[in-house]
């Protein structure tokens, strides 16, 4: 009887198991290339409020069905990540569960019904009224699903999602690596928290069942006073005509496109063009329709601007002309929300931002919330846009190794066609100081063999050229630090390091850091004859620190360190930017370095208020002898 009882508990687990496996799709890259919408042809909703949640520490929810109503469930906030929102889970990262219902109104119907989550850190399984819809593997980037099979009309739809945010070696940002120079707990591989869970919005939405614009890729550039938009739009359906519409400031440009196997490609000329700059942040709106004069099938807008971007041997060139970048390095994080979307604090941050005079920054270490780049969009800021290509190790185990690598590819792709159209990004930045060490378990263990270099260089390579491939009018970068040989900054078109001289070596002694950065800046300039950029430099600040002399930890000697840096950087003709670290101070794992858990290099403190270094970069970034010096290097 026992027996016969087993055998069917594990006949009924093999069978959940093997539903769960395979009847979970993989999210396709392809889905968030646009944006979801509200306008006459399409709807969505929000799905942010308080869900209930509940954690799966044995992992035994798939397998008890938890996606059928969770039972013994607290409420979360989404988004926000679930570490700061509860007093016993601040460092835990294994499975939970999220789950929320909701009607979709009966006007959808006929429509497809897709659902978009912005942010699952890291890995999300997704079910629909208990049905197996999909999973994504990755942090900071949306994926979508189509739901239109799973729905329910005229009663709620339960809508599951199991998430985990588990550090290991094969993921990226890599976690828990053994052996590796940075010892913290929880172990990430990298200097923030690993905030977890639901951190941007989910959302709802419907397109036209017929055919809907799945896709649209604007290139700008510009000749004379014409302005000209290559415009690729990609279909869903077999519609075959349609047109894009490009209008501003007056005018308004219309031109029909037939679409080839779902494709149609357009340029679309601007007279008297108006370019987008951080001084004249102007933006054009490129209307996509599909279907004829008789019937509108699907209708999508997106606002772009008129840029381009380029290096000369010196220069980053935007509109042919050069730009210097002043701004910082961010995080995304805010006491209580995490790492959690926070509009206030979004518009507060770039108000500080202008405040300083800034006029970029870097998305620092992941893409951020997708209201950034508009914001930037329309502010003017210039954005150094990042994948969360962070703790990049070119060793160790071989599958692992694999694993980053793939990551990196998904991540590239995902970035690329969610932020594609913005202005404001100028530069992609593939990877955050990615490390070259022969093997994990012994990070500052033996040098690599020239072979085994070569090797390397290539598999780096090969993420350069897939950035190229999506999107070849923007600039390319990884940021490194001294754990990558220089000659991977022959794949870049900005050298772009971050440097602590003074702070993490030659401790203390700022003139003396001063003198090696300025040194370090001639050697690579010399070597590769392209721009150059600090994109992170900086100290860190106990706010209301002081001392006479200048003593590291306090405001004065944080204020010292920027200044020295600026100053190098100032009489040097080939710096095109300065980034400094960081914009506030952040969360991090627990380390010695790390006093209570927070790295305190902010020019602001975490709840944004200023230093003595922001009142200084305010009066730098500001001054009129800031700009002759900017205009001077022009
Ligand atoms: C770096 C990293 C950044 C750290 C920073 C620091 O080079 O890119 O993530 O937070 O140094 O403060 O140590």
């Amino acid at each position: 009887m026992m027996k016969k009882k087993f055998t069917i508990v594990l006949l009924q687990l093999t069978f959940c198991l093997g539903a769960i496996a395979s009847d979970l799709k993989t999210a396709d890259p392809k889905d968030i290339a646009l944006t979801p919408v509200q306008n006459n042809f399409r709807n969505k909703i929000d799905l942010a409020g308080i869900w209930k949640f509940q954690i799966d520490s044995l992992n035994v929810g798939a397998t008890e069905q938890w996606f059928n109503g969770l039972n013994d469930f607290r409420q979360i906030a989404v988004p926000g990540s679930w570490n700061e929102q509860f007093t016993d889970l601040r460092d835990y990262l294994k499975c939970v569960w999220y789950e929320t219902e909701t009607y979709i109104p009966s006007s959808w119907k006929g429509q497809q019904i897709f659902i978009r989550v912005n942010d699952a850190t890291y890995a999300a399984k997704i079910w629909v009224n208990g049905i197996p819809v999909g999973q994504h593997e990755g942090c900071h980037v949306p994926f979508a699903f189509d739901l239109s099979s799973q729905i329910k009309w005229d009663a709620p739809n339960r809508i599951s999602i199991q998430v985990e945010n588990i550090l290991s070696p094969g993921r990226v940002p890599t976690g828990n690596v053994a052996g590796a120079s940075f010892q913290n707990f929880p172990g990430s591989n990298y200097d923030f928290f690993p905030y977890s869970g639901l951190n941007r919005t989910v959302l709802l939405y419907s397109l036209p069942a017929e055919a809907y614009v799945k896709d649209i890729t604007v290139r700008p550039g510009f000749e004379g006073t014409t302005g000209k938009l290559d415009v690729l739009v990609e279909q869903e359906g077999s519609e075959s005509s349609g047109k894009v519409i490009v209008s501003g400031f007056g005018q308004e440009i219309t031109t029909p496109v037939t679409f080839k196997n779902g494709i149609a490609n357009t340029i679309v000329e601007i007279p008297n063009v108006h370019l987008w700059s951080p001084e004249t942040p102007d933006l054009y709106n490129v209307t996509v329709m599909l279907g004829n004069d008789k019937k509108t099938i699907d209708k999508y807008t997106l606002k772009t601007g008129v840029r381009t971007v380029a290096v000369d041997e010196n220069h980053i060139l935007l509109n042919g002309k050069p730009v210097f970048l002043k701004g910082f390095g961010k995080h995304e994080d805010f006491p209580v929300i995490g790492r959690g979307s926070a509009y206030p604090v979004m518009i507060k941050d770039f108000e500080l931002m202008k405040w300083t005079g800034a006029n970029s920054f870097r998305t620092t270490h992941y893409p951020y919330d997708e209201e950034f780049y508009n914001m930037a969009d329309r502010e003017g800021f210039m954005i150094i846009g990042e994948t969360p290509g962070v703790g990049l190790i070119f060793g160790g185990d071989s599958i692992m190794l694999a694993q980053r690598q793939k990551a990196l590819r998904q991540y590239t792709q995902e970035v690329i066609l969610r932020d594609k159209n913005h202005p404001s990004v100028i530069m992609w930045c593939l990877a955050n100081e990615p490390n070259d060490k022969a093997s994990l378990g012994k990070l500052s263990g033996r040098r690599k063999t020239k072979a085994e270099r070569e090797k390397t260089y290539k598999l780096f390579e090969e993420h350069f050229k897939l950035a190229k491939t999506l999107d070849p009018t923007r600039l390319v970068i990884y940021v490194g630090a001294m754990m990558a040989p220089n000659d991977w900054f022959k794949l870049t078109d900005v050298i772009a390091i971050n440097r602590y001289w003074g702070w993490y070596t030659t401790q203390g002694n700022i003139k003396l850091g001063g003198e090696v950065i300025s040194k370090e800046l001639d050697k690579l300039h010399r070597k590769y004859k392209k721009p150059c950029m600090v994109t992170e430099f900086g100290a860190d600040c106990y706010a209301g620190m002081h001392s006479e002399e200048l003593e590291m930890f306090t405001e004065e000697f944080q204020t010292e360190f920027i200044k020295t840096y600026l100053d190098v950087a100032e009489s040097k003709e080939f710096v095109a930017g300065m980034h400094v670290w960081n914009f506030a101070d952040f969360k991090t794992s627990q380390a010695i370095m790390r006093f209570g858990g927070y790295n305190l290099k902010g020019v602001f403190t975490r709840d944004r208020k200023p230093k003595m270094a922001a009142h200084f970069l305010r009066s730098r970034w500001n001054s009129k002898s800031e700009e002759l010096n900017s205009e001077n290097k022009k």
